[in-house]
């Protein structure tokens, strides 16, 4: 029986296996306690011997138990420290990293060419009233005007906002002048879309009011955000324009060489001289509000631009419906510090 003991202890390779073995022989009614138990029907003389042999195989059986127990658990030891050991020539793991979008990025170009000259950054609401999206602008109900911005309407009678020129009223309704802000965001108009032309876009608003400004102003301010967006041979040329809200209103572009060679006057957004009635419509709304009636007689100037026309030029992205589907083969190329 010891023989067959240490055999199995030996051929046992996990601590699992020799358990059994264990139980097998020195358990509760293993192979040796049953048989320490038969020296009760012994004669006395013969139970002293008999007893002292199964004993000595007893210990035998324990210590070999023992012994292969403590090298199990050491193997296994041995192979946890492996497996946890770091080896520091292995290549890294990649770790998939999102991006900014594009239109985030050019954003962000954007605010910070402004904040340098000053100006506070506003946010506003995309679902408007009226009359902060027209009346307050200069665009009554019945000016042919609303007819350039199709409109969705909410069933309360609201609006999603067409532009980001209701910032205008209401960043002056809340600030006193003089001030310099400019605000993005999304906006949204009911016209059929095409490579140039989305349902919702963004755009980001200007709007500077003091005393004494003028067209010089804004276009010194146009021609300074295209430096810093092109660097110092960037051009940016005016065009008349009508908006109601403005006079004189003008369309921009800039002139630039983008990283493909491409060089182009990118059609970039709208200015002007904030109109009188915009001013008298915030002064309006302000008494409506018990606050002072500061802008009637106040000059300044206002822009409204839209950052796809930039992200598509400088990223070579062909189609604005590209920046919202969503294709992980079109914004993948926007990870990390890429772009
Ligand atoms: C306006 O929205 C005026 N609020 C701009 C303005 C502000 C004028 C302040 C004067 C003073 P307009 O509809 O032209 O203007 O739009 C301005 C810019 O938004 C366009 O030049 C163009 O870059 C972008 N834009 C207009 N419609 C779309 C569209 N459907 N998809 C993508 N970009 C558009």
């Amino acid at each position: 029986m010891q023989q067959t003991a240490i055999q199995e202890i030996t051929a046992a390779d996990t601590l699992d296996a020799l358990q059994l073995v264990k139980t097998k022989y020195v358990g509760k009614s293993g192979l040796v306690t049953k048989e320490l138990g038969t020296l009760g029907k012994l004669p006395p003389e013969e139970r002293k011997t008999r007893g002292a042999e199964i004993n000595v195989i007893r210990a035998a059986i324990q210590a070999a138990l023992d012994e292969k127990e403590a090298t199990l658990k050491r193997a296994a030891l041995d192979a946890k420290l492996q497996s946890e050991a770091i080896d520091v020539t292995l290549p890294g793991l990649g770790l998939p990293s999102g991006g900014l979008h594009p239109i985030s990025r050019v954003y962000d170009d954007l605010i910070a060419i402004f904040t340098r000259m000053g100006y506070e950054v506003a946010e506003g609401p995309e679902v408007e009233e009226e009359h902060y999206n027209f009346e307050a602008l200069n665009i009554p109900w019945y000016h042919p005007a609303r007819e350039l911005q199709d409109t969705f309407w909410l069933e309360d009678g609201r609006l999603l906002r067409t532009h980001t020129s209701n910032m205008q009223i209401r960043y002056m309704v809340e600030h006193d002048p003089d001030l310099k802000m400019v605000s993005r965001g999304k906006v949204y108009r009911y016209e059929a879309t095409d490579a140039t032309h989305e349902a919702m876009f963004h755009q980001l608003e200007g709007l500077v009011v003091g005393d004494g400004i003028s067209m010089a102003d804004l276009k010194g301010t146009i021609a300074e955000m295209a430096r810093g967006l092109y660097g110092a041979g960037a051009k940016v040329r005016f065009q008349p324009s009508y908006y109601p809200f403005v006079e004189p209103g003008a369309d921009f572009a800039i002139y630039w060489n983008n990283p493909r060679g491409e060089s182009k006057w990118l059609e970039l957004g709208g200015c002007g001289m904030v109109h009188p009635n915009v001013f008298k419509a915030v002064d309006d709304l302000r008494e409506q509000a018990g606050k002072p009636r500061l802008y009637e007689g106040k000059t300044g100037f206002a822009f409204g631009l839209g950052p796809e026309r930039i992200a598509m030029l400088k990223y070579g992205i062909p189609d604005i419906r590209y920046f919202y589907a969503n294709d992980p083969r079109v914004m993948g190329q926007f990870r990390g510090e890429l772009g």
